[in-house]
């Protein structure tokens, strides 16, 4: 996987039909390959965009046939990006053919056979980072920015591109390679028995190094929501309008919506762009005891659900007395991380809001005249990132990085009670090993220092092309 001796080439645009199809070629032998399917002599201009007619042989030619009969041509644009201003760092070449399956299909094989490589998943990318176009974080960040399916989640990927992590993480490397040279030069003299940093100094500076650390860790479960989304449940007795309050969040008539109690019977899931968060939201049959076999069934997976999902909504009819449905689905929540919601609030109360006692305020809507939705919304995401301002930068959102994070904090932690219980009897040898410990992880965040099995489990998951 990680010879980079050769010239790959792959089809950089989806599968399937489209105005354009990108081929992309990297390596040394790039733009002869180029050349080679545009039957051009002269070298291509670097950097510029130039028309040509392209003619590469049909897998279906035989001998028999004359050639030109099933060449397959296209008019297509060239672009040559020579080493080393190139996303990958190597000679790279883009063709930009017509989308057509067939014509790109036979663009590959083609160049194939002038000597490339089909590229395995995530090679690109690979290469940008072996050779120092990109750091770890940065070609994280390309691949989350492909995947991402919702506005925020895209954002995020973006600000780790352009080295918002990268930076901050540079500048905790940068204080800490300060700490430990001082620590090495203490070690390096020890019969002068002079310190190179005062014990309450490098209390100090670790103590600084553990707040840069944890203000990075404090946005990670918000930026982890922001990356991998939430499961979300609707729960309530029969006919309270989950399955209505459903439809609304996903804009479209999914679920069955009858005034019927017991309507819905199994578990319906939709992905939905909630202001920015990807949630899994899942309408649920009514909770209620049943001789239904089929309703009992339903029952059960709205309890299961209930119990896997990052945020319950519990809902509640205003327009009926409270029942004991009601009041077990309150208890059975009260537990779970959760928002009471109050529906129908367009007609006549039946009970007072604030007779119900709810950790937190329930949120009143109608999904018939839409009142509430909007804050119900904002309401999801304050409660699953567990802050109001969900929608601020994100620098971390990645569990790899957060976990090297964790690690790294654990040894400057380490490294603190060592100083704080030393007692005049700096074991300066220690807090250098905590220290080294914690450099080592914040290297692997950026790939500076990475096993191969790492680099092959984090490519693994690029598509080919990229
Ligand atoms: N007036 C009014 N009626 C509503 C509102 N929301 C839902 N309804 C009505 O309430 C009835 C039940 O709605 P559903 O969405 O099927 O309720 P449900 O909770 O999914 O019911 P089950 O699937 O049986 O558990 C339907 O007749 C809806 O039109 C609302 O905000 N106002
Ligand atoms: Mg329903």
């Amino acid at each position: 996987m990680f010879s980079t001796a050769d010239t790959i080439v792959a089809i950089a645009t989806p599968p399937g039909r489209g105005a354009l199809g990108v081929v992309r070629l990297s390596g040394p032998d790039a733009s002869r390959i180029a050349r080679e399917l545009i039957g051009r002599a002269t070298p291509l201009v670097s950097r510029r965009a130039t028309f040509a007619r392209l003619s590469v042989p049909s897998p279906s030619a035989q001998s028999a046939t004359p050639r030109a009969m099933t060449d397959l041509g296209d008019e297509v644009v060239v672009t040559a990006f020579p080493a080393p201003r190139s996303s990958t760092g190597e000679d790279c070449v883009e063709i930009s053919a017509h989308g057509s399956p067939v014509v790109l299909a036979g663009i590959l094989r083609a160049a194939v056979g002038a000597g490339a490589r089909l590229a395995e998943p995530g090679e690109f990318s690979l290469r940008a980072f072996l050779n120092g176009k990109r750091d770890l974080v940065q070609v994280e960040a390309v691949a989350d920015l492909v995947d991402a399916v919702t506005p925020l989640q895209a954002r995020a990927a973006f600000d780790q591109l352009q080295g918002t992590l990268t930076q901050a993480i540079v500048a905790i490397e940068a204080q800490l390679f300060d700490v430990m040279a001082r620590l090495e030069a203490s070690l390096d003299f020890p019969d002068e028995g002079y310190h190179f940093i005062a014990e309450d100094a490098l209390g100090a500076a670790l103590a600084d190094l553990l707040a840069k650390v944890d203000a990075l860790l404090s946005d990670a479960s918000r930026g982890r929501l922001v990356r991998e989304g939430a499961l979300v449940t609707l729960v309530g007795a029969p006919n309270v309008g989950k399955s209505s309050l459903f439809n609304a969040l996903v804009q479209a008539n999914r679920a069955i919506v009858t005034p019927v109690p017991g309507t819905t019977r199994d578990l319906l899931t939709e992905r939905v762009d909630l202001s920015g968060l990807s949630v899994s939201l899942v309408d649920t049959a009514g909770l209620r005891p049943t001789d239904d076999l089929v309703e009992q069934e339903g029952v059960r997976r709205a309890e299961g659900s209930l119990t896997v999902s990052d945020l319950v909504l519990a809902v509640l009819d205003r327009s009926r007395p409270l029942t004991d449905d009601d009041r077990r689905m309150l208890e059975s929540t009260a537990r779970r991380r959760r928002v009471v919601v109050v529906n129908k609030i367009d007609l006549d109360p039946a009970w007072d809001v604030t007779s119900v006692e709810t950790a937190s305020t329930p949120v009143e809507i109608s999904v018939r005249s839409g009142h509430g939705l909007d804050a119900l919304i904002e309401r999801v995401g304050a409660e699953l990132s567990g802050t109001p301002d969900w929608r601020e930068q994100t620098r971390i959102t990645n569990v790899r990085h957060v976990h090297l994070l964790e690690q790294a904090r654990a040894s400057f932690d380490h490294a603190r009670r060592a100083v704080l219980e030393s007692n005049g009897q700096l074991p300066e040898e220690f807090v250098l090993a905590d220290l080294q410990d914690a450099h080592a992880h914040l290297q692997e965040i950026t790939g500076r220092r990475t096993s191969e099995d790492l680099l092959r489990h984090i490519f693994a998951r690029f598509c080919i092309g990229k």
